[in-house]
Formats: C-alpha cells, structure tokens, sequence
C-alpha cells in the first residue's frame, strides 16, 4: 500500500516536468537547452528608471523543467553592467518574475538569462536598445 503511494506521489512531482514540452513559438532568446520568452513592463524599457521582466523559460531539448533562473544585464560596448541586483521570483512552473532592472544608459543592452537544471547551467542572451 505504502509503495503506490509513494508511486502516485512519484507521478505527481514528476508530471509537470513531463508535461513541459517547449510551448514558445517564437522565443526571444534560445540557449542550447532552454528558450525563453522574454516580457518586459512597461513594454519599452524605460531610460534610468526601474522595470520588471516576466521570464518564461521551457526546455528545448528533452524535457527537463528548469529549476532556478539568474538574470543580469550589461552593455556588452561599454564592458559594464547595471549598478542594480534584480530580485526574481518564481511565479509558477517555467515562468519568473524579475523586478528592480534600471539601464541608467541610452544605447544597446543584452540581457541575460542563465538557467539551471540538474546542475548545469544554460546561458541565453537577448539584445534590447534603450532610446
Ligand atoms: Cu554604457
């Protein structure tokens, strides 16, 4: 008895992940493993003033869910990166929130989305201008 329900839970934790074929159609940044579509709130990234980033993350190859994401950004022209730590928070599976980015520049940003799955890390990179 105890061993189908250990089964049954088994099935429980490990049927979302299953579930999680990559639903992106068109993503805004592709890792070897993982896509990604990026949102960004407001929807033009505003010049030295914060804004967020709603992450959805979906696995490309196989069917690993991701577990944890780290975002940053820079500005790869200037070799710096922000003067801020975006605080992410997991909304629900295969999908985050991030708030507290500020681009305290004009010119062209890249993002990136670090992913990791069972140890291993994927890196997606998107490229974004602030006017
Ligand atoms: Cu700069």
């Amino acid at each position: 008895m105890r061993r189908v329900i250990r089964a049954a839970l088994l099935a429980i934790v490990v049927w979302p992940a299953a579930a999680m074929a990559c639903p992106i159609e068109q993503p805004d940044a592709r890792g070897d493993r993982f896509a990604a579509r990026v949102i960004t709130q407001p929807s033009t990234i505003p010049l030295n003033a914060p804004f967020s980033l709603i992450v959805e993350v979906c696995p490309v190859v196989g069917d690993t869910a991701a577990e944890a994401i780290t975002l940053d950004a820079t500005m790869p022209r200037h070799r710096h990166g922000m003067n801020y730590r975006p605080e992410v928070t997991r909304l629900d599976d295969g999908r985050w929130r991030a708030d507290g980015f500020l681009f305290h520049m004009p010119g062209a940003w890249r993002i990136a989305v670090e992913v990791e799955s069972h140890g291993t890390v994927d890196r997606l990179t998107l490229d974004r201008t602030v006017p």
